[in-house]
């Protein structure tokens, strides 16, 4: 087989750069270890920036998210029995962010593949990548008992934090920077109205707990857990008593309880893999970066990779290899923003019992200063609604 681009994994990284390659003319096949209905089955982030609303339009996939997202203009931080709103649209002149799973984006980005026609290979096994350090790369995987081999002109490594493509660049060549947070999320999803119109970040003695939604009747809810905790540990009862506690009397009051559809517990880490291009390798979303969700960037982060890859590819068979040699530096100079903000939501938000209480007194200071200070909550809202993409 042959294509101008290999794409590993169909994430929302690996599916959004195949429609945006697609718009550019560009044919790009994608590999996928897994089945399209286990990927649909994980469920992730629900808040996406401009940023990614726009490049989902640009990939021709943003009818439905329109239609059925949430536009949102605000989030409430809850310490010390209150909510405080943070007004995200007043705070900076006018953005906001939609609501919108990422299992209905990945959803609508299989749907417009499909439709157009582009081959996807699913339950692809033992995927290696070959030659990417010259012209010719390749990609091979076995199914069905063969082995097939793809010839590329590039390879997109978007096979997430345990995949193939970063582990096979050479280890003299690749530098990673590290922190691994003391503690969990515990998810829950649910088919009930959500307990407020707005996400609420919960800094409570017990530990955090963040209030977000799918839509109007589907929400879904985190806590804070031990690192080590079991989600069997947990029964619906247990999770909804636990949540009550952890937010402000009238959300405890007015939280509607139901069955969980879905229940997992997350490992929060930040991770970054420095550079993001190997030759003819370039990895793009959790291949390259993790962070922890608090800040409701991964799923963007992987957006803009994407976008920034896609210009570049197009830019190079139209005979500039400018985007392709700026595209590690480009993506790195907004990544190491938003792990440094989701560092920062995190440290403030959640229980760290090794800063003992002088550091529960440094957070309520800080949380209290963050919610009277314009100067301090546009801080948070500015990265909240995402920065802006520089070239
Ligand atoms: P993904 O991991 O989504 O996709 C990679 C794909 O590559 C997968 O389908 C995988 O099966 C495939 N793959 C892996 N190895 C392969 C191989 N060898 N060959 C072929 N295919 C291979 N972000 C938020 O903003 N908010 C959240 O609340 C949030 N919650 C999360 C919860 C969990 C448990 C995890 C793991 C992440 C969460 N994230 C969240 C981050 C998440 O949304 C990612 O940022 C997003 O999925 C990134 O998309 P991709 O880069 O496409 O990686
Ligand atoms: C979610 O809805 O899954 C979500 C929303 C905001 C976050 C993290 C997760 O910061």
């Amino acid at each position: 087989m042959r294509a101008q681009v290999a794409i590993i994994g169909a994430g929302p990284a690996g599916l959004l750069l195949g429609a945006l390659l697609h718009r550019a003319g560009i044919d790009a096949l994608i590999v996928e270890q897994r089945s399209a209905d286990h990927v649909l089955g994980r469920i992730r982030a629900g808040v996406l920036e401009q940023t990614t609303v726009d490049l989902l339009d640009a990939a021709g996939v943003g009818e439905r998210m329109h239609r059925e997202g949430l536009l949102h203009d605000g989030i409430e931080l809850c310490f010390g029995g209150t909510r405080h709103r943070i007004d995200l649209k007043t705070l900076t002149g006018g953005k906001h962010v939609m609501v919108y799973g990422q299992t209905e984006v990945t959803r609508d980005l299989m749907h417009a593949r499909d439709a157009a026609g582009l081959k996807t290979i699913y339950e692809a096994e033992h995927v290696s990548l070959h030659d990417f350090d010259g012209a010719h790369p390749r990609v091979r995987y076995q199914q069905a008992g063969a082995t097939h081999e793809i010839e590329c002109d590039f390879i997109a490594g978007c096979d997430g934090f345990h995949g193939v493509s970063r582990a096979s660049v050479p280890a003299g060549a690749i530098q990673v920077h590290e922190k691994v947070y003391p503690f969990g999320w515990l998810g829950l999803l649910s088919e009930t109205p959500p307990v407020s119109p707005e996400l609420i970040y919960s800094n409570h003695e017990r530990g955090f707990a963040l209030c977000s939604m799918r839509s109007l009747h589907r929400s879904r809810y985190y806590l804070q857990c031990p690192i080590d905790d079991k989600v069997e540990a947990w029964s619906d009862e247990a999770f909804w008593a636990e949540l009550r506690r952890r937010l402000d009397r009238e959300a405890a009051e007015s939280l509607v309880t139901g069955p969980s559809l879905e229940k997992s517990i997350a490992p929060l880490r930040s991770f970054v893999a420095e550079p993001m291009r190997f030759g003819r390798l370039f990895l793009a979303g959790d291949a390259a970066h993790i962070v922890p969700p608090t800040g409701a960037k991964g799923l963007n982060l992987a957006a803009s990779d994407v976008g920034y890859l896609s210009r570049a590819l197009a830019a190079f068979y139209a005979g500039s290899e400018e985007g392709l040699n700026h595209y590690s530096e480009r993506c790195l100079r907004r990544v190491w923003k938003a792990v440094r903000f989701s560092w920062w939501f995190t440290s403030l938000m959640h229980r760290f019992p090794e800063t003992g209480v002088f550091g529960q007194k440094l957070q309520a200071a800080e949380l209290d200063y963050l919610v009277h200070s314009t100067a301090a909550s546009t801080v948070l809202a500015e990265n909240y609604v995402g920065l802006p993409l520089r070239d």
